[in-house]
């Protein structure tokens, strides 16, 4: 009965995806460590809209924030339970072992209060000064999330995360996907569009997920990189960069952590006034 106390919330199954909805033109550059951000790297991030970071934290913190988010998913922290599950493995939940609930987890959110090594990444005192950096402001944490993709993992589709962001439009966001697992163009790593991003505010629409139109993407061909990680490596990213990630059709999970930072104090919006933005009421356009 251990379930009946908890809020766990159920991914509902999705029909696949078109082919091509994820193909990619090019490979993501990265920088080597959060240290070498340098004014030229800020003007880059500015233009494209990301910078891509290599080595960015050691081996033993990603271990340590790989080992968190598994606790908090084994549930050895009996107060947390932000966790979607796939919703076939609904009436099972109680019975499965570690390694079937790591393969039928989808995210979990809102972590960093309820795992010292989770917070420990969000604050890492390499990571906070690139991000103050790009604010030009004292950051504040917004949110933290991780969407894990175990084989079989279902996709994120393109979207941009300030339509999920009860945010002003001027509002600058940064998010941070950290990679604890190596991510690649097969198992589910990110995908991007340089530069397609600037106070561009498309309509999302509610698919396979809160997402972009699958025929948006008719903007993006060609343009698509493709942003492959070795655990420890991060994407650093504007909220109103298109991206997504493909469903994982390889035999190898993958494991993320992501945060997003906003100037410190900054006044939260109503969700009727992000859906009156992002959403697609009267706004004459369809999917
Ligand atoms: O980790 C992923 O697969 C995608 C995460 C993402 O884009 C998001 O949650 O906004």
């Amino acid at each position: 009965m251990e379930n009946a106390q908890k809020q766990y919330e159920w991914d509902v199954e999705v029909p696949d995806y078109a082919p091509g909805l994820y193909d990619y033109t090019a490979l993501a550059e990265g920088l080597n460590g959060l240290e070498s951000i340098d004014d030229a790297a800020l003007t880059l991030y500015h233009q494209q809209g990301f910078l891509v970071v290599n080595d960015a934290f050691t081996p033993a913190e990603i271990q340590d924030a790989k080992q968190g988010l598994i606790d908090l998913i084994a549930e050895k922290n009996p107060n947390f339970s932000i966790i979607q599950f796939r919703s076939e493995v609904r009436d099972q939940l109680a019975t499965l072992s570690l390694e079937e609930r790591l393969n039928n987890v989808r995210k979990i959110g809102q972590f960093t209060d309820y795992d010292e090594r989770l917070k420990a990444m969000a604050f890492h005192p390499k990571l906070v000064p690139v991000v103050e950096s790009i604010l030009g402001a004292k950051a504040e944490l917004y949110q933290s999330m991780a969407l894990i993709k175990p084989p079989k993992g279902r996709e994120k589709p393109w979207h941009q995360d300030h339509a999920y962001f009860d945010l002003s439009l001027s509002t600058k966001v940064v998010g941070v996907w950290i990679a604890l697992d190596e991510a690649t163009p097969e198992n589910g790593c990110m995908r991007v569009v340089p530069g397609w991003f600037h106070d561009q505010t498309f309509p999302h629409f509610m698919v396979r997920d809160w997402q972009l139109c699958d025929d948006a993407s008719q903007e993006y061909k060609n343009k698509c990189v493709a942003v492959p990680l070795k655990p420890g490596g991060c994407l650093i990213f504007d909220s109103f960069l298109p991206h997504g990630t493909p469903s994982n059709y390889s035999p190898t999970g993958r494991k993320a952590l992501q945060y997003h930072y906003l100037p410190a104090g900054t006044l939260r919006t109503p969700p009727a006034e992000r859906l009156a933005i992002w959403g697609t009421e009267g706004k004459d356009v369809s999917c």
